[in-house]
């Protein structure tokens, strides 16, 4: 019943339109299916896209990696038990050993990794956050991306995600209904403001304005939480994605304008969480410098700092970062590793060692929703899966009502108690 029969891979496509490979993982019992998403903020250490470059969709289709788990993979996985996850992982770590995956490529990895997991929860007729843990209970409070910048849109600003997080309620149900209205609000916001086209959206389904500096942004999300009647129950949340706007060679970060140095820039976010209720900040610096993260922390007190491109859900460069003090939160996201064993290691060290776990998408996304069992079945304080509209962020919101339902009474939201 749960020996892997078959295993199929696909190129599909993701929310940007891009290819992407999903893959179908069959037993006797049960069929388990994934896709890898795909960043366009990648940090340097992660694991490797494999893309044809070819004439197929401006080179990046992923014919080679489908190939890869539709010969090598499909073989070496043939015949072993699917409930054995660690197993699984191992056999595709033997076929890719090299550091970033560029062999198999982590993109028909991942897809794989998450399919054999979800096919067991199937094979089991268990949920995929049950197969992880049966015990699990917690919900993760949403952290909901409202208004795009970086690499994410053309709005012109620097900093990639500003987030609203409504800790303050009870129910996971009662946060998504925040972050809606909210969310609605803020659009009615930046229309009169801004005139047409300010409610256009970027890659995560947060606006894209045309809005001239970062407090600008901030105040209207403090006005949209405000008009919504939410108060001091709905926080904020940065994701700077900082090395997309620093210059290596002068060693400087350019935000509103404004060419500013390591310790200028921090006392730059220092100003702005005087001023607003943010309560966590990702990647406020260059991806190499765990010293500096370091030196944010002490300076930032008890705001959370997050690491993303610095760690990219990497052991050796998360222990790194413990070892100096680096950051408070890990940002899990499976892909940038390659398998789900690898990245529950990266999670379960930064729990061992008190750091938050924030699981997150992908500015590149499908419909596929592991992500929202992943949290719930690590007991992940946070999740990021951008703004609360769109079909492919949507999958994961609606996707954690459902095991808010089912956990009924059981249910424990996290609230303020996840900072
Ligand atoms: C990030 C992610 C997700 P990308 O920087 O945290 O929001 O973006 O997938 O483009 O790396
Ligand atoms: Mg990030």
């Amino acid at each position: 019943m749960f020996a892997i029969e078959r295993v199929h891979g696909r190129e599909i496509l993701d929310s940007r339109g891009r290819p992407t490979v999903e893959v179908d993982v069959f037993t006797k019992a049960a069929m388990g299916r994934s896709s890898a998403p795909s960043g366009a903020s990648t940090g340097s250490a992660e694991a490797l896209e494999i893309r044809d470059k070819n004439d197929r969709y401006h080179g990046r289709g992923v014919r080679k990696a489908v190939n890869n788990v539709n010969t090598s993979i499909a073989v070496a996985l043939r015949g072993l038990d699917v409930r054995r996850q660690r197993a699984i992982d191992e056999a595709l770590l033997r076929l890719d050993p090299t550091k970033n995956k560029h062999v198999m490529g982590g993109n028909a990895i991942t897809a794989t990794s998450l399919a054999c997991a979800r096919c067991a929860a199937n094979s089991m007729g268990i949920s995929f956050y049950e197969f992880l843990d049966p015990h699990a209970r917690k919900l993760p409070v949403p952290m909901f991306n409202v208004i795009n910048g970086g690499k994410h849109s053309d709005s012109g600003l620097a900093i990639q995600e500003f987030m609203i997080v409504p800790r303050g309620v009870r129910k996971f149900s009662e946060a998504l209904r925040a972050g809606s209205e909210i969310y609605e609000e803020l659009g009615a916001i930046l229309e009169k403001k801004y005139g047409a086209g300010a409610r256009a959206v970027g890659d995560e389904g947060g606006y894209a304005p045309r809005v001239k500096t970062t407090r600008d942004a901030l105040d209207a999300m403090e006005k949209a939480i405000k008009n919504s009647g939410y108060g001091k129950h709905v926080v904020l949340a940065l994701d700077c994605a900082a090395s997309s706007f620093y210059d290596e060679k002068k060693r400087t970060y350019l935000v509103d304008g404004k060419h500013m140095a390591r310790d200028n820039l921090i006392g730059y976010y220092r100003e702005l969480c005087k001023s607003y209720p943010i309560a966590s900040i990702e990647d406020p610096l260059f991806e190499q410098d765990f010293g500096g993260f370091a030196y944010a922390r002490k300076k930032l007190g008890k705001v959370l700092v997050v690491g993303d491109d610095l760690l990219t859900t990497n052991l050796t460069r998360l222990q790194h970062a413990v070892e100096l003090g680096s950051v408070s939160a890990l940002l899990m996201k499976v892909n940038q590793v390659g398998t789900l064993s690898e990245a529950l290691d990266a999670a379960m060290f930064a729990k061992g060692n008190g750091l938050k776990v924030i699981v997150s998408h992908r500015s590149g996304e499908t419909c596929d929703d592991s992500i929202a069992d992943i949290a719930v079945g690590i007991g992940a304080e946070l999740i990021k899966a951008g703004a609360p509209a769109r079909g492919e962020r949507l999958a994961k919101y609606n996707r954690l009502l459902r095991i808010e339902e089912k956990l009924g009474d059981r249910a424990m939201f996290l609230g303020a108690s996840a900072f």
